[in-house]
């Protein structure tokens, strides 16, 4: 009898040991997941004597300042060439992954299901790129462009609680901030520009910025919940 509760001891024990590992496992592979994933997507140009714009954004009430994005609203005539490089927004453990997104107007973005269940993925009817990729399997991966600049929400319609951001913007010079709030956009060309924000529930900022070429200048921001 003792033989017996003891064996049973022995492979609870076992199995509860083997399904730690493996919540363990996943942990560590959803955060390789988010290190590794790219959160702009934007084309090369060449400047001529380009200049950086840096700063840090605090975000009030809320968890942290990253996933903030800064961009230039315009610069010349904003027409540049789409990107070649697609983006990648993963899903994973019921997430989708970068939570945020920013990529230039034309980039193609993947969305390939790495979870354990279907999933589907689309864009509320008021979005100006209103697409809905359908219910997928498990290892499938469907894409879509980007064409227009705005706001994108994505959501899933088989779990209420998935939610992401793509923002898409007209030209390259953008950045979405680290959780520290800091953030650079490089090779900016010398010119004056309207820096503005994005955050997925924070009031929009702007302010006017003077770049010069081969110097930095600093905009820092301190967003605010929207009334
Ligand atoms: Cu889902």
């Amino acid at each position: 009898m003792r033989k017996i509760i003891f064996t049973i001891f022995a492979f609870v024990a076992l199995v509860l040991f083997m399904s730690s590992l493996k919540a363990e496992d996943a942990q560590e592979q959803l955060q390789a997941a988010i290190a590794g994933l790219r959160k702009e997507i934007r084309s090369d140009v060449t400047v001529e004597n380009p200049g950086t714009i840096t700063g840090t954004v605090k975000c009030r009430r809320v968890r942290h300042s990253g996933d903030a994005v800064v961009y230039i609203e315009k610069v010349g005539d904003n027409k540049y060439d789409a990107p070649t490089e697609h983006g990648i927004v993963d899903q994973q453990n019921l997430l989708f992954i970068p939570h945020v997104l920013a990529v230039q107007k034309g980039t193609t973005v993947d969305f390939p299901n790495n979870d354990q269940v279907r999933h589907n993925v689309f864009s509320p009817p008021d979005c100006c790129n209103q697409f809905n990729l359908g219910t997928y399997d498990v290892g499938a991966s469907k894409p879509y462009t980007f064409t227009e600049s705005c706001e994108v929400p994505l959501l899933c319609n088989v779990h209420a609680e998935m939610a992401a951001f793509i923002l898409v913007l007209d030209n390259p010079y953008f950045k979405v901030t680290t959780k520290d709030g800091s953030y650079t956009i490089n090779n900016v060309p010398a010119g004056t520009y309207k820096l503005k924000t994005w955050h997925e529930k924070l009031r929009t900022e702007e302010q006017d910025v003077t770049v010069e070429g081969g110097k930095t200048v600093e905009a820092d921001f301190l967003l605010k919940k929207r009334k």
